[in-house]
C-alpha cells in the first residue's frame, strides 16, 4: 500500500513542478491530491501522463493524508501548516515560514540528513530557499575536505523564483520592448527585460534583503553556524535557474584539482569543468535537470586557502520541488513514515 499525498499550491510553479516529479520517480503514492486557493477549484492540474482537478485547501480534511508538499507561500504555510500537522499528516514546507524554528528541521538530503529525525515536534519539515540549497550540496564535500571558514556568494536568480507572476512578468515586459509598447511593473521593483535588479525579497535593517539574509542563516542551520557567509543577491531576466559565484576561503590548502575530485564523487553534484569554450553549466541547461551543477573551480591567489566555484541548478526542482520530494522519501528510507488509516 501507497501512501496519500496532498500537494498544497498545485498550481504554482513550484506545485506543478512536484506532481510532475512525484509522477516521474515513481513515488509510492497510491493517492494524490492537488490543492489550491478557492479560485482554481475545479481546474486542471497534470499529474504524469493523468490531470487531477484541483481541491480547496480551505476544509480539507487532512486525518488520513500522510505528507502534505506545500508550496503557497509563507502565510498561508503559517496558518496550515500546525493545524495539518496536529491532524498527524507531515508537512513538507518550502516557504520560509519554518525555517528558522528551532524545532522544525531544515534539510537537504545530501547534506544534513541526520536532521529529520526532529520533525515529530510540529509534524513541520523546511525545504530551504532555492538559493541556499544548491549552495550547500557543493560546499557540504569541500568542507569536510578542507573546514570552510568563510564564503562569499552573489546569485544571478531566474524569475521562476519569484513564481509564476514573475514570470509572466518578464515574457510581458520582452514582448513590450519588442513590439515598443510601454513596459509595465508589476511585481518586481524594477524593469526585468533587459535589465539585472540586485535586490530580491524585503530589505532589512543593516541593507541587506531579506533573500541574502536566508542564504547566510540557512547555510549555518544546515552547515556549520562557524562559517562566515556574506551574500549579495540579484535577478536576472532568465526563465528558470539559478546561478551562483562563491568565493570559499578554506582553513587549509585544497587545490582546484582536489576540489573539482571530491566533486565529482559528490552526492547531487555534477562537474563540468573544461577550460574552454562553452566548457561550463548556465542556468539555461539546468532547467529540468535534478543535478546540482559546478563549474569555473578555480583556485582564488588573492587569499590563502582560496577557491572560487560557479554553481547552477534548477531552482524549481533541487531549490524546490525535488528537494522536497526528496524529504519524504528520506522519511521513507528511514521507517519515519507510517502509512495511517482512513480516521
Ligand atoms: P492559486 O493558483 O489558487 O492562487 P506561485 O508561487 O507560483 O505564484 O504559486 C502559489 C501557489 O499558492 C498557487 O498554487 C496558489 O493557488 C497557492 N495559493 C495561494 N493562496 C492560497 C490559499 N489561500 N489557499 C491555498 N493555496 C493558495
Ligand atoms: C527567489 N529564492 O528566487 C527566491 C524564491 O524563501 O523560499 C524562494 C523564496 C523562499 O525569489
Amino acid at each position: 500500500m501507497g501512501y496519500k499525498v496532498a500537494v498544497i499550491g498545485a498550481t504554482g510553479n513550484v506545485g506543478r513542478e512536484m506532481l510532475s516529479i512525484l509522477a516521474e520517480r515513481g513515488f509510492p503514492a497510491d493517492e494524490v491530491v492537488a490543492l489550491a486557493s478557492r479560485r482554481s477549484v475545479g481546474q486542471e492540474v497534470s499529474f504524469g501522463d493523468k490531470t487531477l482537478k484541483v481541491k480547496a485547501l480551505e476544509g480539507f480534511d487532512f486525518s488520513d493524508t500522510d505528507i502534505a508538499l506545500m508550496s503557497a507561500g509563507g502565510n498561508i504555510s503559517k496558518e496550515y501548516s500546525p493545524k495539518i500537522g496536529a491532524q498527524g499528516c507531515v508537512v513538507i514546507d518550502n516557504s520560509s515560514a519554518w525555517r528558522y524554528d528551532q524545532d522544525v528541521p531544515l534539510i537537504v538530503p545530501e547534506v544534513n540528513p541526520d536532521a529529520i529525525e526532529g520533525f515529530r515536534r510540529k509534524n513541520i519539515i523546511a525545504n530551504p530557499n532555492c538559493s541556499t540549497a544548491q549552495l550547500v550540496v557543493a560546499l557540504k564535500p569541500l568542507h569536510e575536505a578542507a573546514s570552510i571558514k568563510r564564503i562569499v556568494v552573489s546569485t544571478y536568480q531566474s524569475v521562476s523564483g519569484a513564481g509564476k507572476e514573475g514570470m509572466d512578468e518578464l515574457f510581458e515586459q520582452s514582448r513590450a520592448v519588442f513590439v515598443a509598447d510601454p513596459v509595465e511593473k508589476k511585481k518586481f521593483t524594477k524593469r526585468i527585460a533587459f535589465n539585472v535588479i540586485p535586490h530580491i525579497d524585503v530589505f532589512m535593517e543593516d541593507g541587506s534583503t531579506k533573500e541574502e539574509w536566508k542564504v547566510m542563516a540557512e547555510t549555518k542551520k544546515m552547515l556549520d553556524p562557524k562559517i562566515k557567509v556574506t551574500c549579495t543577491a540579484v535577478r536576472v531576466p532568465v526563465f528558470i535557474g539559478h546561478a551562483e559565484a562563491v568565493n570559499i576561503e578554506f582553513d587549509k590548502p585544497i587545490t582546484a584539482d582536489e576540489a573539482r575530485d571530491i566533486l565529482r564523487e559528490a552526492p547531487g553534484c555534477l562537474v563540468i569543468d573544461k577550460h574552454e569554450d562553452g566548457g561550463y553549466i548556465t542556468p539555461f541547461e539546468s532547467a529540468g535537470e535534478d543535478a546540482t551543477y559546478i563549474s569555473r573551480i578555480r583556485e582564488d591567489q588573492t587569499l590563502e586557502n582560496g577557491l572560487n566555484i560557479w554553481v547552477v541548478a534548477d531552482n524549481l526542482r533541487k531549490g524546490a520541488a525535488l528537494n522536497t520530494i526528496q524529504i519524504a522519501e528520506l522519511l521513507i528510507n528511514r521507517g519515519l513514515l507510517e502509512k495511517r488509516e482512513a480516521a
